[in-house]
């Protein structure tokens, strides 16, 4: 079995469309990860040995998700070294910029590196996550520039009539 070198956590079962956004980018990589719902409201107990023992573990990246008054990331970042990347998820109230607020203004100390709101978030979390881990890893960085490229390439020159 590979080592799980990503760990995605989300708040909530909700926040899983948005985050298997991540997950997608992780798979066409080929990027070992894990899944779990870690809630910072509904399961504090979870949140805090899933942060005491991310390093010990193994992992190198936590991609954390989380919507409306979304503690999770921070609180994570507070209780591991394990570099923590932030996305806040697209709220119905408030279209999201409640959950960027509360996941963007750390203090000095715990930082989280936090993503745009939503999709976009997601999936450059995963990606953000493959940089990170691509530069101790020349397999990994050789496909993720492929990947890159492939996305440049995809861009017509001029836009099309409908
Ligand atoms: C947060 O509250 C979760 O991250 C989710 O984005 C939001 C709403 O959760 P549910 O009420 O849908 O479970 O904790």
């Amino acid at each position: 079995m590979m080592d799980i070198k990503v760990g995605i956590i989300m708040g909530s079962q909700s926040d899983w469309p948005t985050m298997k956004l991540a997950a997608d980018i992780l798979d066409e990589l080929g990027i070992s990860y894990e899944k779990k719902i870690v809630s910072a409201h509904r399961t504090p107990d979870r949140l805090w040995s899933y942060g005491k023992e991310a390093a010990g573990r193994g992992l190198q990246v936590i991609i954390a998700g989380a919507g409306g008054a979304a503690h999770l990331p921070g609180m994570m970042a507070s209780k591991t070294r394990v570099p923590v990347v932030g996305v806040p998820v697209q709220t119905r109230a408030l279209s999201g910029v409640d959950s960027l607020y509360s996941i963007v203004q750390m203090p000095k100390g715990f930082p989280v590196a936090t993503m745009a709101i939503g999709a976009a978030g997601a999936s450059n979390a995963g990606l953000m996550a493959a940089g990170i881990l691509a530069l101790q890893d020349p397999d990994l960085a050789e496909k993720l520039d492929a990947w890159r490229d492939a996305l440049s390439a995809s861009i017509p020159d001029e836009p099309q009539d409908d």
